[in-house]
């Protein structure tokens, strides 16, 4: 098989507003359901909050030049809502906007492709006030913000990409509460998933409409690559039902128009679904230029042996309504810093699947990465080995997937730089730049030079 990365293969790296810019009341900017989150005592370890954060928002200029050294061909990057549009509705914070026009222009004169993510979770509170992705009329206070975002920056960024996994925010949000707004109702949490979905494809309109030209326009889920424990038809039931609501609750009207009918069946008890309007799978099967994948590790299940626990109220109950008959499983071998396993064919199998499930659909892997507990050694040097060998485990799996036909165009490593990881604050480390927060030091880690090589050859080394 060939190392070669094909030509034209856009190498990126990716980060979130909330997590690196900080700068949280500067410009006019308000507080987004993450501010608030982060204020509840208890919901994020250390109680750490994105006040500061990478303090990207005041060192864009060099973080754009240190991209540059790195030989980055794009820049996966996303805009605050409330700092561009404060209340959520109405008036736009110029200020705002401007910040996001000089990012994407430093970028554009290194030849650093903009990919922009109108929403990574930050929804301005006031709309959380007013009900939250619950109520449908955040979908369309969603597409006017697509709009003005579009208009504003439209001349100068070429890929929009809508929503960044809208699993986490209708149900690791709304459902397990470990993500603001911190909710845990399970019909709440699926009428979320369905306002994201129409929020997607109204946003998606609202940019062809907006930007001049022919814009990119995408979405990025993290689908889940849902390994049964065993061929029983019981484990492998667990395991459709699990994948309904990870992957096909979304791919179902994204990519063919229609939700999956297994998924109305499984939470039955829960919703009839009401809140799906005649109409509404139309808007959300909106043409795609391409379908962002993230990926970080595999899940494995069974059907649950014995009767279930109970499932607690409070926050941190399981984010699967309706899988009271499902075990979850750690995944055997090894874990990154986040415990999460380690296997690389979750991804190819994820890239083979969108091949098949959507002949021709260009793909990207919008996200892919590592935590590790990286620390400067005595020479100030931070060496990262074990991210090394991730990623070039995760790309020989992009390797496969593009000899077996996948369209891949693009691979987008999390992260460019340390930065706030949710509810696990600043204690988890993705970057492949070291950030020292009580300097805001930048310090390349060997992660880094890998890439940057990586990218300057477009071949992976072997072994
Ligand atoms: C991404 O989320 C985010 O886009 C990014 O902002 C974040 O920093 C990065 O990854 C690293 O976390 O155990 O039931 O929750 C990834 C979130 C984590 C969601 C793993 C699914 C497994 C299922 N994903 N999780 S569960």
């Amino acid at each position: 098989m060939t190392t070669t990365f094909p030509p034209g293969f856009l190498w990126g790296a990716a980060t979130a507003a909330y997590q690196v810019e900080g700068a949280a009341r500067e410009d006019g900017r308000t507080d987004s359901i993450w501010d608030t989150f982060c204020r509840t005592p208890g919901r994020v370890l250390g109680g750490d909050t994105g006040d500061v954060a990478s303090d990207h928002y005041h060192r864009r200029a060099d973080d754009v030049r240190l991209m540059a050294g790195l030989g980055l061909g794009a820049y996966r990057f996303s805009v605050s809502w409330p700092r561009v549009q404060p209340t959520g509705r109405g008036p736009v914070s110029q200020r705002g906007l401007d910040f996001y026009r000089a990012l994407a222009d430093d970028l554009l004169v290194h030849g650093i492709t903009p990919v922009l993510t109108l929403y990574h979770w930050d929804l301005p509170q006031e709309l959380e006030d007013a009900g939250g992705w619950p109520e449908r009329t955040t979908a369309h206070r969603f597409a006017d913000y697509a709009h003005l975002v579009g208009q504003a920056l439209g001349d100068r960024v070429p890929w929009w990409i809508t929503l960044n996994e809208p699993w986490c925010s209708a149900f690791l949000g709304y459902a397990a509460g470990i993500h603001a707004p911190g909710r845990t109702d399970d019909e709440a949490a699926l009428r979320a998933a369905h306002h994201l979905n129409l929020a997607h494809g109204l946003a998606a309109q609202a940019v062809r409409a907006a930007v001049p030209g022919r814009p990119q326009v995408a979405v990025a889920l993290n689908a889940g690559a849902v390994r049964a424990r065993t061929d029983s038809p019981e484990d492998a039931d667990a395991a459709r039902r699990v994948d309904a609501l990870a992957t096909r609750i979304f791919t179902g009207p994204m990519l063919h128009g229609a939700y999956p009918a297994d998924l109305f069946a499984d939470t039955a008890a829960l919703t009839d679904w009401s809140f799906v309007r005649d109409g509404d799978t139309d808007v959300i099967r909106h043409p795609l230029d391409a379908l962002g994948v993230n990926y970080y590790a595999p899940m494995l299940v069974s059907a649950a042996d014995g009767k279930a626990p109970p499932r607690p109220a409070g926050p941190g109950r399981s984010p699967w309504p309706a899988t009271e008959g499902v075990t979850f499983h750690q995944p055997p071998g090894r874990r990154t810093a986040m415990d999460w396993a380690v296997d690389p064919t979750g991804l190819y199998d994820l890239l083979t699947r969108f091949t098949r499930e959507a002949p021709g659909l260009p793909l990207l892997v919008t996200e892919n990465g590592a935590a590790y507990d990286d620390k400067p050694g005595a020479d100030g040097a931070v060496h990262d080995p074990e991210r090394i060998a991730y990623l070039h485990a995760h790309l020989e799996s992009v390797l496969r997937a593009l000899a077996d036909g996948a369209d891949v165009r693009g691979y987008f490593l999390w992260s460019l730089l340390d930065n706030f990881e949710w509810a696990y604050g600043y204690s988890k480390r993705f970057g492949m730049v070291y950030v020292d927060y009580a300097t805001q030091a930048r310090t390349l880690k060997s992660s880094a030079r890998w890439y940057a090589e990586l990218i300057r050859t477009g071949r992976l080394p072997q072994g």
